[in-house]
């Protein structure tokens, strides 16, 4: 019943989509560029129920181009649109209700529905005390006014809109008119809107955000019409364990850039053994057309911690270039170095060349200058090297979560998560179950945070050819956004799919054969946890063997006599298996805070603790054998779930509180994790790891 009702709805939305996209799309592709592929001739048999593709007609989608972290230079400016905004709440059965009424076209009060005030970034579920804005499924609308300065359009400067991301799909307008439109959460998207502004005076801003998601969106869900008290209610379901936050979950930037100006760029770093470090860059240009090429070049410099230039050239190619490092500090791990997370600043100007040879009159078209870390990765059957030391990772599974907030970026939270990181001397995390904000991966490479760069797939299931291609756009989007990133040590396209199902084999041996052939440097990983290594039709296309497995709680819970054997044999499976370096990206279980019992009992902070020390002696005996590569705690911290039987207040498995404070178990992992960094790299210890307690002499 439940999913003949699911169809119908779908039904209804998709061709209510239908006629939303055709009636949008005149307007979106002079802003976007093509529309989404078709699939053409799809080759399809079913075998026992369940759809085997080919995906052979499944093509790669277009490479990303732009979306340069919005940075000021004496040639850009940048101003933030973060702050209250309007929004509106559609009716939940009628999801399409702003479009039919127009409601872009005039300022959303004079609809004279109920607005509320938002900030923005946030989530909006949990902002207010509204229960049906925390519940609700289908489109809000959000608004705001922002001036544009006539001095802009005097300077001839192209203006800017770039969201940091929405949760999901969002079309934008621009006082009235149709912008751009982009469908995946957690992800940057922007466009430019120079012609579509009002210069010297104010300008309206309209987004409708859709929070659904299908069997075709990243990740997947269901949208299900159930009978309530009222009628009915829509219901978005979803298998994932984590609270289906929507909204505006980024900062919102409006800059500008000169007329010709750099629009993207691409670093790979190397460090050689003589201590000479490499940067090969690659630029794009937006309207070189215009440039003699012959009379531009480009000024490369850069600038050490202190401001120092410790390289510099002059290209006359301004599209590739090397600049060599001598005496260069690499970017080492946390703890791993006296100077983790070194970065130099590396500087490009776009110059157009004027005046004589005796008198010069050189233009600077554009600067852009970004932070870099020089590094090496490598890898091979055994291990993962970093400036060819092999690494060990310590650290977590997490989630952007916090209370009221949700999923919105919040610079205090992230500021204490790093504190906290290095508190507890972990020096990796998995970007579990979707890409972190931008500023995160700059917190990651300052503080030499290793990061394992996840994908929004989770749980994937039902591996239909247009899946297929959202999940690659979605990759390409990720590697596109995270490439220069000196901390992202390798790319996970996916967290336990179903992958005993027939279907995955193809389906992630394409992903893989794709997302290897764009993975700028990086090893390819994902969080398997079917039982039989052998059942996993997905491990086989990964570089690195990543497995989940709860010994101890969903495995024999209340059992931590039965956590060192089978963690070791399991883990040993996996190797034998695929010959592959492994890693265990979740083991854990839930924990109440303050809950105490003697002897330990699950739920209880003495069984998180025994969980965890029955654990590190399993992964003592792993590491001997070298290709055990790491161990991720699930979770870092507590954070918010669906309401479920199964959860109270959430999922407890965090080493510190929903509100960041340790639970016992983070003590001793921060014992664990420093002891390790000082065993392997021969760090110190911090003063206060151990608590006096007799002199033992
Ligand atoms: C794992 C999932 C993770 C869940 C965790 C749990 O990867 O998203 O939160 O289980 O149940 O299987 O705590």
């Amino acid at each position: 019943m439940r999913a003949v009702e699911a169809q119908n709805y779908s039904a209804i939305m998709q061709t209510s989509t239908c006629f939303l996209i055709t009636f949008l799309s005149c307007c979106i592709l002079a802003a976007v560029g093509s529309c989404p592929k078709e699939f053409a001739n799809l080759e399809e048999s079913t075998i026992a129920h369940e759809n085997i593709y080919t995906y052979s007609n499944v093509k790669p989608p277009n490479p990303t181009v732009g979306l340069l972290y919005p940075r000021e230079s004496n040639t850009r400016e940048v101003r933030s649109l973060d702050g209250i905004w309007n929004l509106l709440r559609s009716n939940a059965s009628d999801p399409l209700q702003g479009i039919r009424e127009k409601w872009y076209k005039q300022n959303i009060r004079a609809t004279n529905h109920e607005i509320t005030l938002m900030p923005v970034p946030a989530s909006y579920n949990d902002v207010t005390v509204d229960q049906r804005l925390r519940d609700h499924v289908g489109t809000v609308w959000y608004e705001r006014h922002f001036f544009v300065p006539s001095r802009w359009r005097k300077d001839r400067m192209r203006v800017w809109l770039r969201f940091g991301s929405i949760h999901y799909e969002a079309i934008v307008w621009i006082n009235g008119q149709t912008t751009m439109r982009h469908s995946f959460g957690h992800l940057p998207f922007e466009v430019e809107i120079s012609s579509y502004v009002n210069y010297g005076s104010e300008n309206r801003i309209t987004i409708m955000v859709d929070n659904r998601l299908n069997n075709r969106t990243i990740p997947q869900g269901q949208v299900v019409k159930q009978v309530n008290d009222n009628g009915f209610a829509y219901i978005q379901t979803y298998t994932f364990d984590f609270f289906n936050y929507a909204g505006i979950h980024r900062s919102v930037h409006l800059y500008t850039t000169p007329p010709t100006y750099i629009s993207d760029v691409e670093l790979k770093t190397q460090v050689s053994r003589n201590q000479i470090g490499r940067i090969d860059y690659r630029l794009w240009l937006g309207n070189a057309e215009v440039l003699n090429v012959k009379s531009t070049h480009v000024l490369v410099e850069l600038l050490d911690k202190n401001g120092n230039v410790a390289a510099h050239q002059i290209n006359r190619d301004i599209r590739n270039g090397t600049l060599l490092v001598p005496n260069v500090k690499p970017w080492w791990p946390y703890l791993m170095n006296p100077d983790p997370g070194y970065m130099y600043t590396l500087e490009f100007q776009l110059i157009a060349e004027g005046g004589t040879e005796a008198e010069p009159n050189n233009e600077l078209l554009d600067a852009y200058r970004l932070p870099v870390g020089i590094r090496n990765l490598s890898w091979d059957k055994d291990g993962l090297f970093l400036n060819n030391k092999p690494l060990y990772l310590r650290g977590f599974g997490r989630h952007e979560d916090s209370d009221i907030r949700g999923k919105g970026l919040d610079n205090a939270l992230l500021t204490r998560d790093f504190s906290l990181l290095r508190w507890v001397g972990a020096n990796a995390y998995r970007t579990s179950h979707y890409p972190y904000s931008e500023e995160s991966m700059q917190f990651a490479d300052q503080h030499g945070i290793m990061i394992i760069d996840e994908c929004a797939s989770v749980n994937t299931d039902l591996f239909e050819p247009e899946l297929l291609l959202n999940h690659m756009s979605y990759l390409e989007q990720l590697i596109h956004r995270d490439r220069n990133h000196a901390s992202v040590i390798a790319w996970s396209i996916a967290n336990e799919p179903r992958t005993k199902k027939k279907a995955a084999e193809a389906y992630f041996g394409a992903l893989a054969n794709y997302t290897r052939g764009i993975a700028q440097g990086r090893p390819l990983t994902a969080a398997s946890n079917v039982d039989k290594p052998s059942e996993c039709m997905m491990s086989q296309f990964l570089d690195i063997i990543g497995f989940n497995r709860y010994n101890a709680w969903y495995h024999n819970a209340g059992r931590t006599d039965m956590i060192v054997q089978p963690m070791y044999d399991e883990a040993k499976n996996w190797r034998d298996r695929y010959k592959k370096p492994v890693i265990l990206f979740e083991y854990g279980g839930d924990t109440i805070e303050g809950y105490h019992t003697l002897p330990a009992f699950i739920w209880s902070e003495e069984y998180q603790t025994t969980l965890f020390s029955k654990h590190f002696r399993a992964f003592d005996r792993l590491r001997e054998l070298k290709w055990f590569i790491g161990e991720f705690v699930w979770n870092f911290a507590d954070f918010k779930t669906e309401q479920a039987f199964t959860r109270v207040g959430g999922n407890k498995k965090g080493v510190f509180t929903r509100n960041r404070q340790p639970k016992d178990a983070a003590h001793l992992l921060r014992k664990r994790y420093h002891a390790l960094a000082l065993k392997l790299d021969n760090a110190s210890l911090p003063a206060d790891l151990f608590d006096y307690i007799i002199d033992w002499n």
